[in-house]
């Protein structure tokens, strides 16, 4: 039995912890596979292809490998999400798989839940408890009450296989904490998920809260470097000033939540001046007319005192905006969920980009990472599902599509007990301990379960919550499904062995899947059987993929790139489906909860070094982030008296946590910040475990009734010294 304790963790050795010790790296031997691809030397050393896992942009990567050892990763030139590039996360990739705390067999657990008492065993023992306990909620309750959530990755469609063979409707994912806005906003206007910015005759850039120099997606990070630096006009709207803030030609430090507020008067300039491409609009859009009726009060006077942006500032942007014309392009940003007013606001950016018609030119249709051309093992239909989905998914969000669904929403059914019981919860590579909103209710939602498994590759904060832990093979060491990017599908693939137990995720599910009599859905021997069946359309070599980390995907028929998915075939300003919904069909002003005196805006933000609640015991970054502080105006700190590196506490209606003061003009006198993802308490994270304070404790759980996107910067706080 393990007791672990933080610093008894390092000792433990052996199966649990990992046998490798704090600075000592004994890394295992270079994938025998791989040195049989030939892009190795005899001696075995050189470039393995594959790709990075440290988010979910997934650079290319050449892994150096030396001595039977990962000593180096660089981007791999021929993948367009990396061009050759690896931003600071990637390239310390390295230790997330020689990570001390690396879990390396499954652990089953042997004390109370959160006790953090595991004990070691074998892949059989750990998948048939797993399987009878899956089995056993199936029998008693229906399949419904089991709960899967995964956050997007490669294997993510075995994953998904497992889940709808036994027949479960409910399935969380990341989405709704990050992107639900941006996507449903898309669907309405456009009938597509997310176009593809294209950075190439870019002349103007309007950013809403996109920090992408520090929310980094390599290519788009490097795409924004060199249209800067090529003198495109870049105008950043942020309550902080962050490092894109510095970047840009103009920082707009705009009033939380009133973005829309922004974005509804450069319409309403753009319309009265007559400034928007007509052609374009008269052809491609539908709704003008209404907009016009609609929009006509949204003033740059009305939204200069909502903003706190000058209404001749809001005037200019709108007519440098719209005199860039097509060339312009308003970013609909990422994680667009900040407040509940998020989803009009991402209408209103798709309008905006309608009206100047740059569709063709910085817009265009997403390039699609559908498996275009690619095999994959055959499987049998997938069982009725009769049961309602936990998160209200499509029965009360009739927009929200499936795949996406409202994670908090999930959670909050499931301490609610409403419309059913839950009793079980399978989570793979996700961190809800630290990435949902309201961690009591997290942990609430944990005790009704007589289940929790989890996948992960180190112990991270719910893996401390869970009953049985499976461990997945790092990304350098294992196989996923090829990932279709454009005309080329990559690979990741091992370029050192698996340590200890560690497995694939495509083994893990197929294991499970037999166990639970779904053997069908897993028709592949193995990971190598699994790739040359996607690779058999092709009749391309899994020996050849290997060498050079793609494969040419077969030229699919070109597409009309002014066909749009929506009910009248055009972008639609004036949404029907909205309208059919009963909802606005157009964007009209929602304001956001104020502040009370004393109270703040409690803002979020990524951080460059790091990725989500996920690589803080990352040795190598954690070396290049400071205890992340609590940033606050000067002249707040001074209001509450206040100073630098004071601790303070800071309370939200659901939770409260202690942290050091940042006094920094870096951010608005309503707003305070804090770095996300740290606040660990697995004491398996030596690492991680207890550097800073979590904002999941603090943030409240809101659902846009639309798109269910979790707002973000809605939650309100109040600091005091302690
Ligand atoms: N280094 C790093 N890069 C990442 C990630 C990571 O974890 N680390 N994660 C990846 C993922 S999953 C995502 S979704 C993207 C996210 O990419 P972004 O959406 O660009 O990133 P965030 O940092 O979540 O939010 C951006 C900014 O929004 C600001 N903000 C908050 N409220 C408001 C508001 O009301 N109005 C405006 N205008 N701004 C506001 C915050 O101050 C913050 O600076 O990044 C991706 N890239
Ligand atoms: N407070 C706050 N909350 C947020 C955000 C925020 O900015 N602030 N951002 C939101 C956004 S944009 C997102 S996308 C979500 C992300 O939310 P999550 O997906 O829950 O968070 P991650 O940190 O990405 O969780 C990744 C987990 O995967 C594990 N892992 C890493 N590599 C592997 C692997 O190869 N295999 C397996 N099996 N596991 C692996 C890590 O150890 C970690 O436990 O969080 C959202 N929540
Ligand atoms: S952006 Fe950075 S962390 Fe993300 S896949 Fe690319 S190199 Fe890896
Ligand atoms: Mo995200």
């Amino acid at each position: 039995m393990i007791d672990i304790k933080r610093r008894d963790f390092l000792k433990m050795g052996g199966a649990a912890a990992g046998a490798l010790a704090v600075g000592h790296f004994v890394p295992p031997p270079v994938a025998r596979a791989a040195r049989a691809v030939g892009s190795l030397d005899p001696n075995g050393d050189g470039y393995i292809p594959t790709m990075c896992e440290m988010c979910v942009w997934r650079c290319g990567v050449l892994a150096k490998v030396q001595d039977g050892r990962v000593v180096k990763l660089e981007g791999n030139p021929d993948n367009p999400h990396s061009r050759g590039r690896l931003c600071a996360r990637g390239q310390s990739g390295l230790m997330n798989t020689y990570d001390p705390n690396r879990v390396l067999t499954p652990l089953i657990r042997a004390g109370k839940r959160g006790e953090g008492k595991f004990r070691t065993a074998s892949w059989d023992e750990a998948l048939d408890l797993v399987a009878k306990g899956m089995l056993a909620i199936k029998d008693k309750y229906g399949p419904e009450a089991m709960v899967f959530s995964s956050t997007h990755n490669l294997s993510q469609v075995q994953f998904e296989n497992l889940l709808n063979g036994f027949g479960s409707p409910n399935y969380g994912t990341q989405r709704s904490l990050c992107f639900n806005a941006m996507i449903v906003a898309n669907l309405m206007t456009y009938g597509m998920e997310e176009p593809t910015r294209d950075y190439s005759q870019l002349k103007y850039l309007l950013l809403t809260g996109r920090n992408l120099t520090e929310a980094i997606s390599t290519s788009e990070t490097t795409d924004l470097v060199d249209s800067i630096a090529r003198g495109v006009k870049v105008v950043y709207l942020d309550p902080r000033f962050t490092r894109t803030a510095s970047k840009a030609n103009e920082w707009l430090p705009i009033h939380p939540g009133t973005d829309l507020a922004f974005h509804l008067a450069l319409i309403q300039v753009i319309l009265s001046e007559d400034l928007f491409n007509k052609e374009f609009v008269a052809q491609y859009t539908s709704g003008l007319e209404q907009l016009i009726a609609a929009n006509k009060d949204y003033t740059p006077e009305w939204a200069a005192p909502i903003t706190g942006i000058d209404a001749e500032v809001i005037r200019r942007i709108a007519r440098e905006f719209s005199a860039a014309g097509p060339n312009a392009l308003a970013h609909n940003g990422w994680r667009t969920s900040n407040f509940v007013n998020s989803f009009p606001t991402q209408r209103a950016i798709t309008i905006l980009n309608a009206l100047v018609g740059n569709w063709g030119v910085t817009l265009f249709p997403a390039a699609g990472e559908e498996s275009g051309g690619l095999g994959k093992p055959p499987q049998p239909p997938y069982p009725r599902v009769s049961a309602r989905r936990l998160d209200g998914v499509p029965w009360k969000f009739p927009f929200v599509p499936l795949k996406l669904g409202i994670f908090q929403q999930l959670r909050d059914a499931i301490v609610d007990g409403k419309p059913y019981e839950a009793h079980g919860w399978f989570i793979a590579r996700q961190n809800p301990v630290l990435s949902l909103p309201d961690r009591q209710k997290t942990l609430q939602a944990f005790s009704k379960m007589d289940l929790i498994v989890t996948v992960d590759i180190i112990l991270n904060d719910t893996d401390w919550f869970s009953d049985v832990i499976l461990p997945e093979a790092s990304y350098l060491e294992r196989y996923d499904p090829f990932l279709a990017m454009g005309n080329k599908a990559f690979l990741r693939q091992p370029v050192v062995e698996p340590q200890g137990e560690a497995k694939s995720a495509l083994w893990i599910y197929k294991q499970l899947g037999e166990r639970l009599g779904l053997g069908d859905f897993f028709q592949y021997r193995d990971e190598e059987d699994y790739l040359r069946q996607q690779l058999a359309p092709m009749g391309v070599s899994l020996e050849e993929a290997r060498l050079h980390g793609y494969v040419e995907l077969p030229e699919g028929e070109a597409k009309d790139i002014y066909k749009f998915d929506t009910p009248s075939g055009k972008i639609e300003i004036y949404s029907t489906t909205l309208e059919k919904g009963k909802f606005d069909p157009l964007p009209v002003w929602e304001e956001p909860p104020l502040p009370k005196p004393g109270s703040f805006y409690l803002i979020s933000g990524k951080v460059g070094q790091h990725t989500q609640m996920g690589t803080q015991n990352n040795m190598l970054l954690h070396k290049y982030q400071d205890v992340p502080r609590l940033w606050i105006s000067p002249g707040s700190a001074e209001g509450l008296g206040l100073k630098d590196w004071d601790q303070v506490e800071i309370t939200s209606e659901v939770g409260s946590q202690k942290v050091l003061l940042n006094v920094t003009p870096a951010i608005r006198d309503d707003c305070v910040y804090l770095t996300p993802g740290f606040g660990h308490v697995s004491k398996g994270l030596t690492t991680a475990y207890g550097v800073g304070a979590s904002d999941a404790v603090l943030h409240v759980t809101y659902v846009d009734p639309i798109s269910g996107s979790q707002a973000l910067t809605q939650t309100l706080v109040t600091v005091k010294k302690v």
